[in-house]
């Protein structure tokens, strides 16, 4: 049992999706994240054994890996990808609330910018710390985070910009959400944005890679 959890991580952590999938190349041929989690559960191994002790580790190797410079874009990609071939197999479990998970967090790239693979890397490295993932997409309005807040108590909110013109629309975000829902807790991110803007504008938290906000969170998990 330990040893396929090991497996799990170590597929997640090399971006080995499938049987199938040629990458790694040294690990061509072998099973990847979608059998052997397939294979775990089947074994009785529980979801969130399998979400704690294999996926969370991994994708968090795979954040300080990014943070550290060792690993790039492409390669956090393929650890998303895989660790989402293990997730569609668990997701039944959370959704059912068989397996508890630590929290909601909204995240969204803000009004007016399109840019959505770091906004996308950032939701992924979130859900795989555990959390339930509400994802509004690109180009959100101000009025679409707020119904998101209202829907959803107690979530965490995640801004993402890209351009320069578009972080003036993350001022106007946390500006409505906090003067609506003070005790809210919004997190900003993204290339232009930095520690003095969020101080700025208001925020609560600035990481300039996902594995800074994973680790932010960690102290609310219920
Ligand atoms: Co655009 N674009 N783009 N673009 N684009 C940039 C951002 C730009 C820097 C390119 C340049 O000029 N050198 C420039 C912005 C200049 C500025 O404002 N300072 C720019 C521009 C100008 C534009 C257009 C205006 C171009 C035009 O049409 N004239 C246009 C705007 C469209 C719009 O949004 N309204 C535009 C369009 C596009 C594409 C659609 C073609 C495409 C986006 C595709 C997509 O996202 N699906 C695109 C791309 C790909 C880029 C570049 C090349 C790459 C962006 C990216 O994905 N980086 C970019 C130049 C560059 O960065 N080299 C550029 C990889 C990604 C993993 O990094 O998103 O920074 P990033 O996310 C990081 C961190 O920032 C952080 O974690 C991630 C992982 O480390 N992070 C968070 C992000 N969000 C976070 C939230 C958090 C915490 C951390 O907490 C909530």
């Amino acid at each position: 049992m330990e040893e396929l959890l090991t497996r799990i991580a170590r597929c997640v952590e090399s971006g080995k999706t499938d049987k199938a999938s040629p990458y790694p190349p040294d690990m061509r041929g072998n099973d990847g994240a979608d059998e052997l989690t397939k294979q775990a559960l089947d074994e009785g191994l529980s979801p969130a054994r399998i979400l704690d002790e294999a996926l969370i580790p991994a994708m968090a190797v795979v954040g300080e890996r990014f943070s550290r410079k060792e690993i790039y874009v492409p390669q956090m990609l393929m650890a998303a990808k895989a660790m989402n071939s293990s997730m569609k197999h668990l997701k039944p479990f959370f959704q059912s609330g068989e397996t508890k998970r630590k929290g909601k967090f909204i995240i969204g790239t803000v009004a007016g910018d399109l840019h959505d693979i770091g906004k996308n890397l950032v939701a992924m490295m979130i859900e795989g710390g555990g959390w339930e993932i509400i994802d509004l997409g690109v180009d959100v309005k101000t009025d679409k985070f707020l119904k998101a807040v209202e829907d959803n108590p107690g979530a965490f909110v995640g801004l993402s910009a890209l351009l320069t013109t578009t972080m003036e629309n993350m001022k106007k975000t946390v500006e409505v959400l906090k003067e609506k829902h003070p005790s809210v807790k919004v997190l900003v991110g993204g290339a232009p944005v930095t520690m003095e803007y969020c101080e700025k504008i208001g925020a609560d938290f600035y990481s300039p890679d996902p594995q800074g906000a994973v680790n932010y969170l960690k102290q609310f998990a219920v």
